[in-house]
């Protein structure tokens, strides 16, 4: 069993049924000089955690962005990478993820064999997680670089199974992804299936716009939301959707 500080918190919201909520930021399309002021933000509103990742990784200002990030939040950040080249021991955490939905290898594990060295010296929590990719309508960044098929969105069982090997594999956490900037999000009547079925946190993102979808992933099961374009669009989109996904906690209890 698992048993850093991050991983013990979003258990915990899986157990009674809560919500947590992350700001996604893309290196690439925030500079470090905005960090200080989404900080601002993201303490503001209560936000859970930061996460940082990206498909590419051009600017190379990562590391920068969460130093500055740091200065003004205790808000733990959490690397969502695209590849190997984002690990950095600058954050708290990171999402060691396994493209479960997938068929290539070096997502699945190449890569990781890869930057075993690196993480292990890195010092950050691992979270190992089962990432899962879910057709969002559009073909999206994670679907092309990975060279993946993403699961159809409305057949809801495969998901499951998915998400079933990757629990019964080992996995911390399972992530459903519509993928950045997803015409249509992952459905709720998938995020009730996965979640209703597997004992591990679910996280939940991809194409997410508003505070109701927020709330109505929550009640649905997501036990962590992850949100990156639509507050990049509307920084102050923030509080709403923060407080959207607690509202969805306290009336499950
Ligand atoms: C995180 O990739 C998503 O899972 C983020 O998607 O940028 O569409 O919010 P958006």
């Amino acid at each position: 069993m698992a048993t850093g500080k991050i991983y013990t918190h979003l258990r915990s919201l899986k157990s009674q049924q809560k919500s947590g909520f992350a700001v996604l930021a893309d290196p690439d399309k925030i500079a470090p000089a905005d960090m200080q002021y989404l900080a601002r933000l993201c303490n503001d509103a209560g936000v859970d955690y930061l996460m940082m990742g990206g498909s590419l990784l051009m600017a190379h200002q990562m590391e920068l962005c969460i130093q500055r990030f740091k200065t003004e939040s205790d808000i733990p950040v959490i690397l969502f990478p695209g590849s190997s080249a984002q690990v950095t021991p600058f954050a708290d955490a990171l999402l060691y993820l396994s493209l479960i939905s997938g068929r290539n290898p070096e997502l699945l594990i190449g890569q990781h064999v890869m930057s075993a060295p690196q993480v292990k010296a890195s010092g950050l929590e691992v979270i190992s997680t089962g990432y899962i990719i879910i057709d969002g309508g559009v073909q999206t960044s994670v679907s092309y670089m990975s060279n993946t098929m993403p699961i159809p969105a409305d057949k809801p069982d495969i998901a499951l199974s998915t998400a079933w090997a990757g629990e019964m594999q080992g996995k911390h956490v399972i992530y459903l992804d519509a993928g950045s900037g997803a015409r249509k999000p992952v459905s709720p009547e998938m995020i009730r299936k996965v979640s209703s079925h597997i004992d591990i946190p679910l996280i939940v993102g991809g194409g997410i716009l508003s505070p109701e979808k927020v709330y109505e992933n929550c009640k649905a099961g997501a036990n962590l939301i992850v949100v990156g374009n639509a507050i990049e669009r509307d920084p102050l989109l923030i509080r709403d959707m923060a407080q959207a996904a607690r509202a969805a906690e306290s009336s499950l209890q």
